[in-house]
């Protein structure tokens, strides 16, 4: 009885009659391949207002790399920058919008906190190591997602209404896109960049 209840729940999940407001879809370059670490995301919701989550982010060094690559967050979140290499770094940006931002060297195991307080695109380096580079996104509104190595996205549990979606890549170019998102179930956009 409870294998049947959550077949057909899953059938309900699955045709997206129980989650509301979904924007589904695959960021792509022209001939079709899937472009991942592109950040879609619905720029301004009008009248809303957003608190940040109560949980940090966290952005990691580890084998010499940032991790993730791309981090997208809403304006007032905390990041936490880790080490957990056996070798100093160091997270600084060149950029002017998020403020001052040189967190200093630091070895494995210290973690720096770091809060974003202005909608921008950081550009994150390590000036221990020229070719570490990750990008912290810092968005209006939650709602926001990361594309996966085949390009895919998932944007859940948004109102309904009618929207800009933009899409962000470190080197590729997308145009805005209007996108109604419906009460119920999901809607599917696909994006094409170029550079
Ligand atoms: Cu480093």
């Amino acid at each position: 009885m409870i294998l049947l209840i959550l077949s057909l729940l899953s059938l309900f999940v699955n045709q997206g009659y129980v989650y509301a407001g979904d924007i589904k879809g695959k960021v792509l370059i022209q001939g079709g391949k899937g472009v991942k670490d592109a950040v879609v995301y619905i720029d301004e919701v009008p009248g809303g207002k957003f608190s940040p989550p109560g949980e940090p982010a966290v952005m990691d060094q580890r084998n010499l790399r940032f991790i993730p690559h791309v981090l997208p967050i809403l304006v007032g979140t905390t990041v936490y920058f880790l080490n957990n290499d056996n070798v100093l770094h160091n997270v600084f940006s060149p950029d002017v919008c998020p403020g001052e931002l040189d967190l200093g060297t630091w070895f494995k195991g210290d973690v720096k906190k770091y809060t974003f307080t202005k909608p921008c695109i950081v550009t994150i380096l390590c000036n221990v190591h020229p070719e570490m580079e990750a990008y912290i996104v810092v968005l209006k509104t939650p709602y926001f997602a990361v594309t996966d190595r085949g390009g895919n996205f998932t944007i859940k549990d948004i109102p309904p209404g009618e929207y800009t979606l933009k899409v962000w890549h470190e080197k590729l170019k997308g145009k805005d896109i209007k996108v109604k998102v419906p009460e119920k179930g999901s809607v599917y956009i696909n994006l094409i960049l170029s550079r």
